[in-house]
């Protein structure tokens, strides 16, 4: 089912004059309303009157996480406090949290991007959906929830944790849907599995993952282990939450709600936009936001955008699964890594598990790489020279994969920490000095 057919359905030129209609609202509303943006406009020479159409986007400053830190906690806010009726913030791992404003009208949005997610992945009023994202200051739990209610589902707003009440409700409510953290879709596999939960005696068809990079592989993983279709959803709290873009049904790229959320692709070193098609920094302009709209806020997020329609139907443009932050790509020893790399690696080994911890330190001036990953019960419990073996194996593995040498130490199951939420696969100890 499509939900707003009109919008995601829509021709290139109708969806342009949409985009270019309300660009054009967007930049007369926060260079009147914030004097940080005022400035940032005429230092770049410009006024309202010269962003006409789409096509001027890439006249205007970018915005980066520095300008909302610099403007903590409503600097950037384009309404009075008496019009934001919800605040999100993310937990910026250094520093203050990002802070989001949200009007009324702005939640409307949001739950109707959502419920498009929604549809997208293929879930209709009819189903019981649990939501496993966190509730709190996280866009996750709430954004989700907006969107399944604004469809009719049935919500269990369950939110993170608790594994054993998670499998419980699955079993006793009958779940059909799963929102959370893919991480956490595993977590929850893992502990069927401890107790003997037979999949084919749930309900669950359907998985909506998102809030952290993940890979073919790992979809492959959570597929067999939950018997589900697992979908990608993507978003970020600054442009709304969950719901910037989701994948259909043919899982071939997360359709973007363009008529809300304007994307484009930078090379993040020169900051010119890439060629169609080609991989980049995912940059997005809110062309419908009132708390707080965003000019061309640079993502960090790597990805490449498809223009073709899909075989669903929609004509929404579509982002590849991401394949990484810029600020995640780890430079060890002069190369560039990423972790998804090495997650596709050992996926593809029978013999352990999805469960990895990469740990970066330099000793003297030379880096170096520990990865840490669980070795299945049935393989860990073997004899002494099968270990080595392995290890030996994804030792050449990753190396010919990265060209950079890693000491790998196989651990017993359950070793690296679980968590509800985002998972945390890197600890770069350089950084720590
Ligand atoms: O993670 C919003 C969200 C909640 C999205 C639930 C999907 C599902 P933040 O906490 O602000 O918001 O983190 C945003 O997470 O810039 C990406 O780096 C990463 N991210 C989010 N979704 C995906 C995805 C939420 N599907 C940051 N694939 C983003 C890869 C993702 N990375």
């Amino acid at each position: 089912m499509i939900w707003n057919e009109k919008i995601e359905c829509a021709t290139r030129d109708e969806m342009r004059s949409i985009q270019s209609k309300r660009l054009n609202d967007t930049v007369q509303r926060i260079y009147h309303a914030i004097p940080y943006y005022r400035k940032k406009m005429q230092e770049a020479g410009l006024t309202p009157h010269d962003i006409k159409s789409v096509d001027d986007l890439k006249k205007l400053p970018f915005t980066t996480k520095a300008d909302l830190r610099d403007n903590y906690p409503f600097g950037l806010f384009t309404v009075p406090m008496s019009e934001i009726v919800r605040l999100h913030a993310s937990s910026g791992t250094t520093g203050k949290p990002t802070v989001v404003g949200y009007t009324r009208k702005d939640i409307q949005m949001w739950s109707e991007v959502v419920t498009r997610s929604l549809c997208m992945a293929g879930v209709h009023h009819h189903d019981i959906v649990q939501i496993a994202y966190g509730y709190g200051l996280f866009t996750g739990g709430l954004g989700i929830h907006y969107g399944t209610e604004n469809l009719g589902a049935s919500v269990i707003p369950i939110s993170g944790g608790n594994t054993t009440k998670q499998i419980q409700l699955m079993e006793d409510f009958g779940s059909s849907v799963i929102c959370c953290t893919p991480s956490y879709a595993l977590n929850i596999a893992e502990v069927m599995k401890e107790q003997g939960v037979n999949i084919k005696n749930l309900k669950l068809r359907v998985g909506i993952f998102g809030a952290e990079p993940w890979t073919e592989a790992m979809r492959k993983e959570i597929e067999d282990k939950l018997g589900i279709k697992a979908i990608d959803i993507y978003g970020l709290s600054e442009i709304v939450g969950p719901g910037v873009s989701c994948e259909c049904e043919h899982q071939c790229g997360m359709h973007i709600n363009e008529d809300h959320f304007l994307p484009e692709i930078i090379d993040p070193e020169t900051l010119e936009p890439v060629a169609p098609g080609e991989m980049g920094e995912l940059v997005f302009t809110t062309i419908t936001k009132e708390g707080m709209p965003l000019i061309r806020y640079r993502t960090r997020d790597l990805t490449r955008l498809i223009e073709e329609k899909c075989a669903c139907g929609r004509t929404l443009v579509r982002m590849v699964k991401c394949k990484g932050r810029s600020d995640d790509m780890l430079i060890i020893r002069g190369v560039n890594v990423f972790p998804s790399q090495i997650e596709s690696v050992l996926l593809q080994m029978s013999e352990v598990e999805p469960h990895y911890l990469l740990i970066i330190e330099r000793e003297g001036t030379l880096d170096t790489v520990t990865l840490m990953v669980e070795v299945q019960e049935q393989f860990f419990s073997d004899e002494v020279r099968k270990l080595q073996e392995l290890r030996m194996k994804i030792t050449r593995q990753l190396e010919s994969t990265l060209g950079i040498s890693v000491n790998v130490k196989l651990v017993e199951p359950k070793t690296i920490e679980r968590t509800a939420g985002k998972a945390q696969r890197v600890i770069d100890k350089r950084l720590l000095i």
